[in-house]
Parts: structure tokens; sequence; C-alpha cells
């Protein structure tokens, strides 16, 4: 595939992601998808965040409806599958996932956006699913992760009746937690990534393996693997370290929120 398609930058604890083919609304081919896989199996051990962002007027315009040909039920459930292998490597690789969204966050974008671990919206941002008009289902993931954001009664009706949510209401109701003024979404994408990435790594990596996890859990079980995990985090020689700044008064205060 042509590298440029798939831009990946390293700066400094931060590597982008970009997808760059805005003259087709960066809608995702199978060589893009598998593109992403790599790009995060080939994070280098200094990266301690990523940004994902799409490049021109949309963020993703979702599966390339271009490649879609007659496929058998087999072929259909492997094409499924390397979708799933590919946001398995963002959702539940080393680092966490900042995705800057603008503009279409639509179908496979929307899958997309939703294996990331925080999602930072512009004002020209919107939702859909048009899988439903287009005679298809979800294949990337999002049966799974869009219900976890903004329940299934919504995205039932996105895809029955082909909802598209503005900016202002997918923050509302959990596609987004940030909301930002048009053009602002990668800059505070970048701002968020940085400081995630100054977090303890087994920090990081608690919030984004044992949570998701232990929200799926019977709470008996979900508070064991908590103190699991919280027993292994705070064992941490940084862990420790961190601790010792606040209580020595080397370390910031919470700060109220404005
Ligand atoms: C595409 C695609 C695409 C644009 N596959 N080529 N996704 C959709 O059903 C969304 C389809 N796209 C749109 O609704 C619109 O393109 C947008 C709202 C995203 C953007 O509109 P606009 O006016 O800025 O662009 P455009 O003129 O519609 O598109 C520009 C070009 O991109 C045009 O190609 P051109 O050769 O005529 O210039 C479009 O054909 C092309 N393009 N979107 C292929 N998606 C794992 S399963 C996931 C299932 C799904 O994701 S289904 C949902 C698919």
């Amino acid at each position: 595939m042509s590298q440029a398609e798939l831009q990946v930058e390293h700066q400094g604890a931060v590597t982008v992601v970009r997808l760059n083919r805005p003259s087709k609304r960066n809608a995702l081919s199978d060589r893009l998808v598998l593109a992403i896989q790599e790009a995060f199996l080939q994070l280098p051990a200094t990266t301690g965040a990523v940004v994902i962002d799409g490049a021109g007027e949309h963020f993703c315009a979702g599966l390339d409806l271009s490649e879609i040909r007659e496929r058998d039920a087999v072929e259909g459930l492997h094409h499924s599958r390397m979708w799933h292998k590919a946001l398995n490597e963002v959702e539940q690789g080393r680092v966490p996932v900042v995705a800057a969204l603008h503009g279409a966050v639509v179908g496979g974008g929307l899958e997309l956006a939703s294996a990331c671990h925080i999602r930072v919206a512009d004002a020209t941002t919107f939702y859909a699913l048009p899988e439903g008009s287009r005679g298809i289902f979800v294949g990337g993931g999002g049966s799974v992760r869009i219900p976890r954001l903004v329940g299934t009664a919504r995205m039932s009706d996105m895809m029955l009746t082909g909802r598209v949510y503005n900016a202002v209401d997918g923050e509302r109701l959990g596609f987004a937690q940030y909301l930002v003024d048009e053009g602002q979404a990668f800059d505070k994408a970048m701002a968020l990534a940085q400081r995630i990435a100054t977090n303890a790594p087994l920090t990081n990596y608690a919030l984004m393996h044992a949570l998701p996890r232990i929200a799926d859990q019977p709470s008996d079980h979900g508070f064991f693997t908590e103190s699991l995990i919280a027993s292994i985090a705070q064992s941490a020689p940084e862990a420790k370290q961190r601790v010792r700044d606040f209580l020595e008064g080397r370390a910031g205060k919470v700060q109220k929120s404005d």
C-alpha cells in the first residue's frame, strides 16, 4: 500500500497515526485496516500514548464500499475477523489511544473511534451508522463497543432509522468525552496524550486491560480482579516513588476544575 495512506509520526512520547486518504474521506480499505494493525504492533518502546486522526474534512467514512464484492459466508466471517484483530490492537495494545475526531465519524469510522480510549470531537463532528441503509451490518466490533458508549437502544435507532448525531449531542450521549471548537481536536488530543504518557505505564495498562474486563465481570469477580491489579500496580517501584513524591511535597496536588 502507499505508505502515505497511513502516516505514522513519533513526537516525543506520543505517536501520531493519521489516516491519509482524504480524497476517499479516509475510507478504510483492507490494506488501510491492516496498516493500522501493523502500526500499532510496531509502536516503539518510547511511545507512551497514541493520537489517531484523519486528514481532510472528515475523520473516516467507514468501510471502503468500493471493495465490497460477493463474499461467501466464510469470506465474510474472515473479513470481519480481520477488522476485529486490527481494532483489538488499537484497544488492547500497550498504550492508551486518543482519537481526534472531526467531520464524518461513520460506520467503520465510528467502530475505529470506539476502539480508542478517549475521543475528542470538534464542533464539525457527526456520528452515524449507515450500515442499515447499505443492507449490511457492523463488522468491526461496533456491536460490542458502541452500546458500551451510548447504549443498545441508541445504536439500534441509528442503524434502523439512519439517525445522525451532531457533535454536541454526541458528547452529551457519550460518543466523545471532550468537545472542542472547530479545528481544535488534534491539539486537545495531543495535550491529553502527552499527559497520559507521563502516567506510570502500569496504571495506563491496568486502565486499558483490567477496567473493561472488571466492568464485564460479576461484582464478586470484579472486586477480586480489582484487588489483584491494585496490588500489582502499587508494588511497582515507580508507584512507590510517586507516592513518596506527593508525601514529601514534590508532586502536584489535585486542582479544582474551572
Ligand atoms: C467512499 C466512501 C466509502 C466516500 N467507501 N468510497 N460508509 C458510508 O456509507 C459512508 C459513505 N460516505 C458518505 O456518506 C460521504 O462520503 C461522507 C458524508 C463521508 C462525506 O461526504 P462528502 O460530500 O464530503 O464526500 P463524497 O463526495 O461523498 O465522497 C468523496 C469521494 O470519497 C467519492 O469518491 P469519488 O471517486 O467520486 O471522488 C466517494 O465515493 C468516496 N467515498 N465514502 C468508498 N465509505 C467493518 S464493517 C463497516 C461497515 C461500514 O463502515 S458501512 C458504512 C460505509
